[in-house]
């Protein structure tokens, strides 16, 4: 039996935004399209959703929903760098990470150990996490399977989590209305609603070969989803290339001393991270990471560092802090890695395959 977490941010862009200016969270936001232009929003904090506006919906038609929607535009770069922050935490407790989107991913945690195993507290730990280091809110899903953990990262949302266990399933899944599964969208709606099916129980309860006749293999698929059974893998063996661990202070590091003193905490993480890499790995050169208070940022990497001890940490920490001389925002530590000569010749032959 799998653990699967389905990780999810809350109105993603817009929460970004929102860390970045607080004065924006008490006010309804959009991120996209200008009001001038045929724009369109990407999506809107939860305030603005309250006034009805949506994701995807034309910035002219959210302006007369909430006239006072303030606009803003579309960042990717800084939206990329979020997620590569977020998905970097994922990383820290297992390997079996599928990101799905920028602001989504699934976790397969079946053989973690933290909190005695229990897969909903390890959520909470990460939500928390996320919220701490990276200054966003995440909901997730704790289930048996993929479809089920998407399904319950949305009941609890923003900032909450919902766990549907075995047990759970048979119960949950009747009641359960058809366009919540992904992939049922208005078309499929109205060809099942055709056939007098609304919920999980109708399709339960349908005829296999209508529903096939009807919806072509997609008919089985809902069969199988409509019981809560979904035997999909967390698909997460792509080739690492790097690993690492950042972290984004409370309060600035005012000045190169109070850097040197974060050595101890930082090798700490950098070493749990690294102990969670397959043994398939070695490591290549480590870098250190560096972003001040004024947002810039720089990387200090050497061919000759091939592990992080006290001594060559402070010196590369000093080489970086230099650069800039003034107070640090977050520290990162990294390492190239890359597959060890066996399984590098076994992982070409199953991309030839
Ligand atoms: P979603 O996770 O679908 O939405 P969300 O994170 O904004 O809100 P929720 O709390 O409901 O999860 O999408 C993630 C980001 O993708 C979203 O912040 C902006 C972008 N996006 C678009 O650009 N266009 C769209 O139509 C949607 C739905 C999202
Ligand atoms: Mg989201």
């Amino acid at each position: 039996m799998r653990k699967i977490i389905h990780c999810d941010c809350d109105c993603f862009y817009a929460s970004v935004e929102m860390r970045d200016n607080k004065a924006l969270c008490s006010l309804p936001i959009a991120v996209g399209g200008s009001k001038n232009g045929r724009g369109v929003l990407t999506t809107c904090n939860y305030i603005a959703r309250s006034f009805g506006v949506r994701s995807a919906m034309p910035t002219r038609t959210a302006l007369q929903l909430c006239p006072r929607l303030v606009i803003l535009p579309v960042d990717m770069q800084k939206y990329r760098d979020v997620s590569n922050q977020i998905k970097a935490i994922f990383l820290e407790f297992t390997e079996r990470v599928e990101p799905v989107s920028l602001d989504e991913a699934y976790l397969d945690v079946s053989y973690n150990k933290e909190f005695s195993g229990s897969a909903s507290l390890l959520a909470n730990h990460i939500r928390e996490k996320i919220h701490s280091e990276v200054g966003v809110t995440a909901s997730a899903g704790i289930a048996p399977n993929k479809f089920l953990a998407k399904i319950a990262s949305d009941i609890n949302k923003p900032n909450g989590q919902f766990v549907i266990t075995p047990n759970d399933v048979d119960a949950f899944m009747p009641g359960l209305n058809i366009r919540k599964i992904p992939g049922v969208g208005t078309i499929s709606e109205k060809k099942l609603n055709k056939l007098g099916i609304y919920t999980c129980s109708d399709i339960q309860s349908s005829s296999p070969d209508a529903l096939i006749k009807a919806m072509g293999s997609f008919g089985e698929v809902l069969l199988k989803r409509s019981f809560g059974i979904d035997d999909r893998e967390v698909q997460h063996k792509h080739v690492r290339k790097s690993i690492s661990i950042e972290r984004t202070f409370p309060e600035d590091l005012k000045d190169f001393e109070a850097c040197l003193k974060k050595v101890p905490y930082l090798l700490e993480n950098f070493q749990n991270r690294l102990s969670r890499l397959s043994d398939k790995y070695h490591v290549k050169t480590c870098f250190l990471k560096i972003k001040f208070n004024d947002f810039s940022q720089t990387t200090l990497e050497k061919n000759s560092i091939k592990t992080f001890t006290v001594e060559n940490l402070e010196s590369l920490i000093y080489e970086a802090w230099i650069r800039k001389s003034r107070p640090v925002r977050l520290m990162g530590l990294g390492a190239r890695i890359s597959l060890n000569g066996k399984d590098k010749a076994k992982r070409q032959l199953e991309l030839l395959s």
